[in-house]
């Protein structure tokens, strides 16, 4: 009985202490983060941390999230929507402690997006740091395709000694939209591509064979050289079947010339062709064994013991065999080229096109 009459006296105590503001907590937000760069038309996040100052612990919270017009709410666990008012319900927090809330939107139809956030706390007794407004620009999302040049040059003989033969020839363009939200604010970001991955393949041996790989912006897009168009960068395979990293292009929506850029590249031949590390034998029995053994499904896998043995038997094989009984030497060598990535500075950019893009191969007598 005793102990009951303390808790009831507690109680009111509390009530009483609460109402008169004599002993209550003070619930704030201390902080908050979203991502950096918000895209229309895809979730975005802002995140306030609620503290606890004290002295009391805190029942009873909820933030209240007033989104901008134009921004579509996304539901987040604990939180219900209305409109654009987002009311969450948040744990009790004993003093000194916080807790972080998090609410998710897709802006459709704004450019400048202004989050109000309210705390509210049964055993708050201070208001005056309840509330906090957080800006951030919308930027439109931005897209970059990647496709095959409209002259993109075909399979063909080539001889030994050409020079500025045009292998490759593929196309960047900025396709990002802006919708009219974003017609009076400076958000209208380029596109920075910033490396593309030129591989070789083919039987020839590319860095001896190739004595210059030229990148060159083809101007009126025809497959050719033409007088006056922009050479880019000169390099050479590393390797043979190696990868060329190229510098890419920064492209601004102002106008349909800066948006897009087609590139076209090109090889120099040296005056003797040569085999690639690829022997004849790896690269008849060899190459089907080893895309048996990396491409198959799980029973290819579970066969792995088998596969090795197969392929160590085609290595002593190779071993053994003089290529000049066994195999006729090669009259030809092919030199084949493909774009396969393409980098630009940011996860948020979409890329749209299909790559690997390959170019022609060349096939050059001995
Ligand atoms: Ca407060
Ligand atoms: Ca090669
Ligand atoms: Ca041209």
């Amino acid at each position: 009985m005793r102990r009951i009459h303390v808790n009831r006296l507690g109680v009111w105590a509390a009530v009483i202490l609460s109402a008169t503001g004599l002993a209550a907590a003070d619930v704030r937000i201390s902080s908050y983060g979203y991502n950096t760069s918000m895209t229309v038309n895809a979730p975005n996040q802002f995140s306030v941390t609620v503290e606890n100052l004290g002295p009391d612990p805190a029942s009873g919270i909820s933030l209240k999230a007033t989104l901008p017009d134009g921004a579509e709410l996304v539901p987040s666990a604990g939180c219900t929507a209305a409109a654009n008012l987002v009311t969450c319900t948040l744990p009790n927090l004993a003093t000194g402690r916080s807790t972080r809330q998090t609410v998710h939107f897709i802006p459709r139809n704004v450019a400048k997006a202004r989050v109000e956030f309210e705390v509210q706390s049964s055993d708050d007794n201070n208001p005056a740091n309840n509330s906090a407004g957080y800006d951030a620009n919308i930027f439109p999302q931005n897209v970059l395709e990647v496709r095959a040049g409209s002259a993109n040059p075909a399979l063909r003989e080539a001889s030994k000694g050409q020079k500025n033969l045009p292998v490759l020839q593929f196309t960047l363009t900025n396709k990002t939209e802006f919708p009219a939200i974003f017609d009076d604010v400076d958000q209208k970001t380029p596109v920075h591509v910033n490396r593309i991955f030129l591989k070789a393949s083919g039987t020839g041996h590319d860095a001896k064979d190739l004595t210059a790989v030229r990148l060159y912006e083809d101007a009126n897009a025809n497959g050719r050289v033409d007088a006056g168009e922009r050479l880019v960068q000169t390099l050479v395979f590393p390797i043979d079947d190696g990868t060329l990293m190229l510098e890419g292009p920064s492209l601004y929506p102002d106008s349909p010339e800066s948006r897009q850029v087609t590139y076209l590249v090109t090889y120099d031949l040296d005056d003797q062709v040569r085999p690639g590390t690829l022997g004849a034998l790896v690269a008849g029995m060899g190459l089907g064994l080893l895309a048996l053994g990396f491409l198959g499904g799980p029973a290819q896998r579970r066969r792995r013991p088998l596969w090795w043995l197969m392929v160590l038997t085609v290595l002593t094989l190779g071993a053994c065999t003089q290529p000049a009984t066994s195999q006729p030497e090669p009259t030809a060598f092919t030199y084949g080229l493909r774009v396969t990535v393409v980098e630009t500075d940011s996860a948020f950019n979409l890329l749209e096109g299909t790559l690997p893009i390959s170019g022609a191969t060349l096939t050059v007598a001995r």
